[in-house]
């Protein structure tokens, strides 16, 4: 097929390109850098430097010359139009979005620029398709925190409804808990109503918060690994709890720990991706999964990284801080997750061997781990 891959230098961005490669795709990568540069402003960095996209690609193109890489800003219409005239993709995985929570909530500017890209981007990606190729399959990457943490069961995307004898199907209800949050879900009523509206076909994955480092042959070298974050911003809970272990500095878990979400290995991620990129929805369907595997307390993950790691002789401590962020942490949480195992996934669970594998990642890496960047600064 021939793909677009739009983020393409991000940590779920480059797992995909990486593997696509590796099966032959046809593949158009585009990134900005602004999460490098974001970082870079905000005095964060990742665990390992990645060289810039050119430089990567170069070990990429031993096994598959078909890629062109465009240094591009997904929200300049112009260029992004220019991008899918010229190539008309069969299909666009669309993960060019600001993705972090505190970062959207550290003050005024990048509550407004995380709104603004997020929103701008997806915006001119569904128009591009609209106007030039309508066929084509947009896989767009929302959040499971779209739902937020409702006191009934969360559904896949819709909700069937009862209302005085009649019956009808909406997106289910969903309540951010962040601005970030926030533009996936005004993105997912974008989507819907050029759906609706156009007879386009998009795939939108509500994914949990991600965990690990992307495994294939590429990754023995070093320079084709994914970026990983563990600072407080751009950091996920359990890349954090594992490097701050190998760090020798306590779990940061946030309040009582009792706030439920559904997780998934980035492996996973992956895998349900390719899924979908094989089973197009038909014109005027949007299709939603709730991309994620099992659900897990943040008290659970830190104590079973606790207890992993016990066996490769790290002492991990745990430490109950004061919660940073404006979130329900004793609450009813049961998500489905079915539609995307029928489509054949079989999950890659969470167990002490996938933890200590991933320590030993960051272990390789451990004189590069900055301890003052692990405590939580941005309060909400
Ligand atoms: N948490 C801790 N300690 C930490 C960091 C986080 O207890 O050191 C807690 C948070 O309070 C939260 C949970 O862990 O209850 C998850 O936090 P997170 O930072 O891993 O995830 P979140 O901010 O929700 O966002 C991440 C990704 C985002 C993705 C989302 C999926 O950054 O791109 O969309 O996970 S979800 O959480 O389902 O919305």
């Amino acid at each position: 097929m021939k793909i677009l891959i739009l983020g393409a230098d991000g940590y779920l961005g480059w797992s995909m390109t990486a593997s696509l490669a590796k099966d032959n795709h046809e593949l158009i990568l585009v990134d900005n850098y602004s999460k490098r540069k974001y970082m870079e402003d905000l005095k964060r960095k990742p665990l390992y430097k990645m060289p810039l996209v050119p430089q990567r690609l170069k070990n990429l193109k031993k096994t598959n010359k078909k890629i062109i890489f465009y240094k591009t800003d997904c929200s300049d219409y112009k260029k992004m139009k220019a991008i899918i005239t010229k190539h008309k993709p069969d299909a666009v995985i669309h993960f060019a979005e600001l993705p972090s929570a505190p970062f959207s909530m550290l003050n005024n500017k990048y509550g407004w620029e995380t709104l603004q890209n997020n929103l701008q981007s997806t915006f001119n990606l569904i128009h591009c398709i609209k106007d030039i190729i309508p066929d084509c399959h947009i896989i767009k990457l929302g959040t499971m925190g779209e739902y937020g943490t409702p006191n009934i069961d969360i559904e896949e995307g819709w909700l069937n409804i009862n209302h005085n004898n009649r019956k009808d199907k909406f997106l289910y209800p969903r309540q951010g808990s962040s601005l970030y949050h926030m533009s996936k879900i005004m993105d997912t009523d974008l989507i819907w109503f050029y759906v609706r509206n156009y007879n386009l076909n998009v795939t939108d994955l509500m994914q949990g918060p991600v965990y690990g480092i992307y495994h294939d042959e590429f990754e023995k070298e070093d320079i084709l690994a994914p970026t990983f974050t563990y600072d407080d911003i751009f950091g996920t809970v359990l890349n954090r709890f594992i490097v701050q272990a190998v760090a020798e500095t306590p779990l940061t878990v946030y309040g009582s720990g009792a706030q439920i979400r559904g997780y998934i290995n980035v492996v996973d991620t992956i895998k349900c991706i390719k899924l979908t990129l094989k089973n197009r929805p038909q014109n005027g369907e949007l299709a939603i999964y709730n991309q994620f595997t099992e659900q897990f307390s943040v008290r659970q993950l830190a104590q079973l990284v606790k207890k992993s790691l016990k066996a490769i002789n790290i002492n991990a401590t745990i430490s109950n801080i004061a919660n940073p962020r404006i979130e329900k942490e004793k609450h009813y949480y049961n998500a489905k997750n079915s539609n995307i195992e029928k489509l054949g996934l079989k999950p890659l669970k969470l167990s002490p061997k996938v933890i200590i594998d991933i320590a030993k990642y960051v272990n390789k890496h451990k004189d590069r781990i900055d301890k003052r960047i692990i405590k939580p600064k941005v309060n909400w």
